[in-house]
C-alpha cells in the first residue's frame, strides 16, 4: 500500500437540474495533487454523514476546490442578483469539512470558492459581486474574455513579507489567473489576510494560530502548475504538511 499522504479533494455537484445529477471536479486539481506526491481522495457532496466522517478521518490533508457561489444565507445576507450556482449540499459538506480540518489540525489548502468557504465557515462574509458592489477595475473574471487561456496570468498579487504564503510562493509578488466574481468581505475568526490584488481584494489568507497548515488563495494554482514553480509549491506545501501531520 502506498505511503503517499491522502489528500481529500472536494467536488462540485450539478445545480442546473440536469439529469442525471452528477459529482464532478476539474482534472487539474487531481493532477496537481498527484504531481506533488499526494494520493487524491474525492469528496463529493452526495456523501452521507457517516461516509463523510469516515473519509474525513481517513485523509491527511484537505483541498477545498473552486466552484459556484456559497449560499448568502450562510453569512446572513440575501442573494445578490449575480449570485449563482448555489448548492446547499456542497455548502453543507465543505463548511463541515473546513471546520473539522481547522479543529483537528488537518492541513488545508483552499482555492477560490474554497477560500470563500473557509472564510464563511469561520464566521466571515463575502462581497457577492465585485463588479457591481465595488469600484474595482481589476479583471478578476478572465473567463469573460474568451481568448484568455485558463493558465494565463491576468493580474498581480502582492504577498506580505514574513508570511507563510510568501515563504511557500518564494517571493513578495506573483502573477495569477483569476476566475472569481466574489471576494472576502468580513474576515473569519483567526484568518489573516496576507495577499492582495491591486484593488485591495484579498487574494490570500493564512491562520497564524492554527496547529497545521491553513492557506487559502483566490486564484487557481492548479491551472498554473505546468508553468509556475510557485503554483507547484502550494500543492507541495499541502502534501508535505499532510505527511508531517499524518495520524
Ligand atoms: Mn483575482
Amino acid at each position: 500500500m502506498t505511503t503517499a499522504p491522502r489528500i481529500g479533494i472536494t467536488t462540485s455537484i450539478t445545480t442546473d437540474g440536469s439529469s442525471p445529477e452528477r459529482a464532478f471536479v476539474n482534472s487539474t486539481y487531481i493532477r496537481a495533487v498527484q504531481q506533488a506526491g499526494g494520493l487524491p481522495i474525492l469528496l463529493p457532496p452526495q456523501l452521507e454523514p457517516w461516509a463523510r466522517q469516515a473519509l474525513h478521518e481517513m485523509i491527511d490533508g484537505l483541498l477545498l476546490t473552486g466552484g459556484g457561489d456559497v449560499d448568502p444565507a450562510q453569512f446572513h445576507e440575501t442573494p445578490h442578483e449575480k449570485t449563482s450556482d448555489v448548492s446547499r449540499e456542497r455548502d453543507g459538506l465543505e463548511l463541515d469539512l473546513a471546520r473539522r480540518a481547522v479543529d483537528r489540525a488537518v492541513p488545508l489548502l483552499a482555492i477560490c470558492r474554497g477560500l470563500q468557504v473557509l472564510n464563511v465557515a469561520l464566521g466571515g462574509s463575502l462581497v457577492q459581486d465585485i463588479p457591481t458592489e465595488t469600484s474595482s477595475t481589476v479583471d478578476h473574471s478572465q473567463k469573460a474574455r474568451q481568448k484568455t487561456a485558463r493558465d494565463e496570468p491576468v493580474h498581480p498579487v502582492k504577498v506580505a513579507d514574513g508570511t507563510r504564503l510568501a515563504a511557500i510562493l518564494g517571493g513578495p509578488e506573483v502573477e495569477v489567473n483569476s476566475f472569481h466574481h466574489q471576494a472576502l468581505k468580513r474576515l473569519g475568526r483567526g484568518l489573516k489576510p496576507v495577499a492582495w490584488a491591486p484593488d485591495d481584494t484579498v487574494e490570500g489568507v493564512e491562520m497564524p494560530q492554527a496547529r497545521a497548515l491553513v492557506v487559502g488563495v483566490q486564484w487557481h494554482p492548479e491551472e498554473l502548475v505546468d508553468r509556475d514553480p510557485a503554483a507547484r509549491s502550494l500543492f507541495r506545501a499541502l502534501v508535505e504538511a499532510a505527511a508531517a501531520a499524518r495520524r
